[in-house]
């Protein structure tokens, strides 16, 4: 079984992939990109996306939008998570983060999955670690070296950030959702 993942970010694609080969799932890329609806909520941003390019591609697909919500920010950056990565990246968290006692933050990454002409569907996944005194770990990618989870950062995990990870649980609940819909639509004999 495949199915194609509309994202430009490469890591994702890796990511989602390790987790989907358990599942027999294969992840195809297609990077042609889809609007990002202005929303707070993204899950909201997600459905929209699916949904846009289910209908533009003309076959099934899937998108995922992810969050960081720092507590003591107020919950920033938010969905605006890849803009200020771009903008001040980790060093400026950091910064933003120097003496501050309450570290905790939530990592969400909501899946739309999207038919063309149907309506699309979320999975959602979401961790809270806390946002580490200092950069640490080579490997992840964007705010990886600065999350921290259980005193361990994304980016010291290598595979088992795949366990714990918001992105780990958004695509083993994609995962155990589209295996059972197949299933029930070659028993209907679609
Ligand atoms: P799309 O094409 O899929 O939209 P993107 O990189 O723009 O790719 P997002 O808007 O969902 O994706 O991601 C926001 C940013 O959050 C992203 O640029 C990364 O810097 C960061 N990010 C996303 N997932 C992450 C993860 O698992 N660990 C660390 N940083 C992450």
């Amino acid at each position: 079984m495949r199915i194609t993942f509309v994202t430009g970010n490469r890591h994702k694609v890796e990511e989602a992939t390790a987790i989907l080969h358990d599942y027999d799932i294969e992840i195809v890329q297609n990077d042609c990109g889809y609007p990002e609806l202005q929303d707070d909520d993204v899950a909201a941003i997600a459905l929209y996306g699916a949904e846009h390019a289910a209908n533009r591609l003309n076959h099934a697909v899937i998108v995922e939008d992810t969050g960081l919500y720092i507590d003591a920010l107020n919950g920033f950056p938010g969905p605006y998570a890849a803009y200020v990565y771009d903008t001040i990246g980790n060093a400026g968290i950091l910064t933003l983060m120097r003496g501050v006692d309450l570290r905790s933050a939530t990592f969400r990454s909501v899946i739309g999955y999207c038919e063309p002409g149907m309506k699309p569907i979320a999975f959602e996944g979401a961790v809270t670690g806390r946002i580490a005194d200092q950069e640490q770990g080579e490997g992840g990618f964007g705010y990886d070296p600065i999350t921290e989870i259980d005193g361990v950062t994304f980016a010291s995990m290598g595979a088992e950030k795949n366990k714990v990870s918001h992105r780990g649980k958004s695509f083993t609940k994609f995962a155990e959702w589209f295996l059972g819909s197949r299933r029930d639509s070659r028993i209907a004999g679609k």
